[in-house]
């Protein structure tokens, strides 16, 4: 029987985590950092598992992070899934971003060491994020009869170009892993996901932003029986009752999205090597805001859904990231991982979820 250490426990993956390894019969630590409010809605259905012990500690405290790695006897794997994640939120906070994104995964590392925890293994939630505004580019093969089209795509190989405050803690933090791989001998790893999604997704991401809007707008739609609804700039009107239109930043942007359920198996999957690596985790599919818009607004009935969104300057960002797609090859082969679920699956689960 296995026990695992989940640093970013509250979180959407971190929720994730937690369900597999308890499913395959770990005993679970979460930590959690303190908070005001209660942060433990992701994980409430597992509090009461007594395999599952949530720990109060924080990653940016190395006092703290010595005193949950070494409180617990032997520990199998350590997962590092906490961060301040929100890229846009970097901006603004870059100093927490560095001392949570980025310090924090030096400190667990170097707890790692100075405990002498060599027989643990390490995950490192790496980001596409970090490829920045870089792409490698292939002919695509088949039979075409001019010049061959080219596709673009990031995988290990590509060379990180990180455009964010965010993205450049998410480097450090990967470096330090390789680096405590390479000169310290860790069984250290790193998952370079791409986006992935679900509805456990934090509001602010802009997926789960528009399948909470669309299960809001449904709600009042019914309510108010809105078949013909008015607009005015801001709003969507009906017998003179007002809903604030969905308010988003840059749909042009290109995101390869998928499950998040199938990117923690592939973190479970990388730790279970012989050999710590880098592994890219992704769909190898690459769509624009606006093609998420068209599918989940579909789900609502709704084809064109222009008059139901403004682009919000307050929701661009000073640097963009304008295209990720990802190729896999490396974790299929090595792994075994596939992704289970489509873009289309994920969009209509997340609108399903939003609608209940
Ligand atoms: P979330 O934002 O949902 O979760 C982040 C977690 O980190 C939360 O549990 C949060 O706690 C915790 N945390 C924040 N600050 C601290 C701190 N100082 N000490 C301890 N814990 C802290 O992110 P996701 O679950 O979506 O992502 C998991 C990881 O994977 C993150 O590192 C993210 O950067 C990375 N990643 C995510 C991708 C995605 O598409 N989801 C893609 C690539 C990488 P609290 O609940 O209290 O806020
Ligand atoms: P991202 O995800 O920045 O890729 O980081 P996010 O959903 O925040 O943005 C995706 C794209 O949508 C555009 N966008 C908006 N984004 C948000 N949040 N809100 C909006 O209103 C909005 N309108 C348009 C963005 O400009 C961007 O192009 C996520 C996080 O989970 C990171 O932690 C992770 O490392 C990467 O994915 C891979």
């Amino acid at each position: 029987m296995k026990t695992a250490i989940i640093y970013g426990v509250t979180g959407q993956d971190g929720s994730h985590l937690a369900d597999l390894l308890l499913e395959k019969d770990y005993t679970v630590h979460g930590v959690s950092r303190r908070t005001s409010t209660d942060n433990t809605t992701r994980i409430s259905h597992l509090l009461n598992n007594d395999k599952f012990k949530l720990l109060e500690g924080d990653i940016t405290d190395q006092s703290s992070v010595l005193n949950t790695l070494s409180y617990h006897g032997h520990v199998d794997e350590v997962y590092n899934l906490a961060a301040q994640s929100h890229v846009a939120v970097s901006f603004n906070q870059p100093g927490l971003t560095w001392d949570i994104t980025g310090k924090g995964c030096l400190n667990i590392l170097q707890s790692i060491v100075d405990l002498r925890m060599s027989n643990t293994k390490f995950y490192q939630a790496s980001s596409s994020e970090m490829f920045g505004s870089n792409y490698d580019e292939r002919k695509v093969e088949g039979d075409f009869d001019d010049k061959l089209p080219v596709e673009k795509f990031q995988n290990e190989e590509t060379k990180f170009l990180p455009q964010s405050p965010y993205a450049i803690a998410k480097c450090a933090a990967h470096y330090m892993t390789r680096l405590y791989r390479e000169g310290y001998g860790l069984h250290a790893s790193a998952g370079i996901l791409f986006n992935h999604e679900g509805p456990r997704r934090g509001e602010k991401f802009v997926t789960r932003k528009i399948t909470k809007w669309l299960g809001e707008f449904k709600r009042w739609a019914m309510k108010e029986g809105a078949i013909n609804p008015t607009f005015d700039e801001d709003n969507i009107i009906n017998n003179g009752k007002y809903f604030p239109k969905l308010r988003l930043g840059n749909l042009d942007a290109y995101r390869d999205w998928g499950y998040a359920g199938d990117y923690c198996e592939a973190m479970w999957m990388m730790l279970q090597q012989d050999c710590p690596d880098d592994y890219v985790i992704c769909t190898g599919e690459t769509h624009t805001i606006r093609e998420f818009l068209d599918v989940a607004f579909k789900q609502i009935g709704i084809s064109d859904w222009s008059n139901c969104v403004v682009q919000d300057p307050e929701f661009y960002r000073p640097a963009e990231v304008d295209y990720l797609r990802g190729d896999s090859s490396k974790a299929n082969n090595k792994l075994g991982w596939t992704p289970k679920h489509s873009f289309e699956d994920l969009v209509k689960m997340m609108v399903l979820h939003d609608l209940q």
